[in-house]
């Protein structure tokens, strides 16, 4: 029998894109769709539910915060062999999740990162101090971890058991780059796929602004260096 797959969605105020992801998911193999909505101010619950997603709800913000909800969701309620982590906002294209999955149900893998930058971009996805965040990352990653990523993108799967024993606790930007630092430390089956990436519905909330590019690139950078000192919380 095929490993069952979730998929958990952190969304802020997504109305707009939100149903363009859920409609693209492709089922089979998603067994089951979590949206964490972030103490939306928009209709985002109701266009969640309205497409079959289950939807949970946290009132504290940030990315991270969201995650943890979700993952707390599926913990107490069947939890899946294989999570998989995608943003609200449409830029990733959902109907790749079979791409990302792959390594893991064949047993090469216990975390597959997306990667936009291996992959095809449309013009203006990814934004210039995105790329460069990206890149500062991933050479510190590779620095102080000795493991060449190529992003820290949203878009990716990890074994269930994996997730758990990564103890994940990041509550805002740092969220990604904790997954992967823990997962290298942890010596985790770690792969980067390529996934395609568009430009977004609506406006971006962290690298499309100042305050979203700069907290996020501190916040990854501490995260970097923090679980490199021997950290383990
Ligand atoms: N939970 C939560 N999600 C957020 C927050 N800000 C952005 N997001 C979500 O994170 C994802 C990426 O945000 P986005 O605005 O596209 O940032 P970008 O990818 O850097 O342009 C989207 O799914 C957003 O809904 C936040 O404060 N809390
Ligand atoms: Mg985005």
């Amino acid at each position: 029998m095929q490993p069952s797959i979730d998929v958990v969605i952190p969304a802020f105020n997504e109305e707009a894109s939100l149903p363009l992801v859920l409609a693209a998911l492709p089922s089979p193999p998603v067994r089951r769709i979590v949206v964490c909505n972030n103490a939306s101010t928009d209709g985002t619950a109701a266009v969640a539910s309205a497409a079959g997603a289950t939807v949970v709800r946290e009132e504290r913000p940030g990315y991270g915060s969201a995650c943890l909800c979700a993952l707390d969701y599926l913990r107490r309620n069947d939890p899946p062999e294989i999570v998989v982590f995608l943003d609200a906002d449409f830029s990733d294209h959902p109907q790749e999740l079979p791409q990302l999955v792959a390594p893991i149900l064949s047993g090469n893998a216990d975390l597959v990162i997306g990667s936009r930058t291996l992959g095809e971009r449309e013009p203006g996805a990814l934004l210039p101090q995105a790329r460069a965040g990206n890149l500062v990352a991933c050479w510190l990653i590779r620095l102080l971890y000795g493991h060449r990523f190529t992003d820290l993108g949203p878009f990716r799967a990890i074994r269930w058991e994996a997730l758990e024993q990564l103890e994940m606790r990041d509550r805002t930007f740092g969220w990604t780059a904790e997954m992967q630092v823990k997962a290298l430390r942890q010596r985790l089956r770690v792969l980067d796929v390529p996934v395609s990436y568009r430009r977004r519905v609506g406006v971006s909330k962290i690298t499309g602004t100042l305050r979203g590019t700069v907290l996020a690139g501190y916040k990854i950078l501490y995260t970097v260096l923090r679980y490199s000192l021997g950290r383990r919380d």
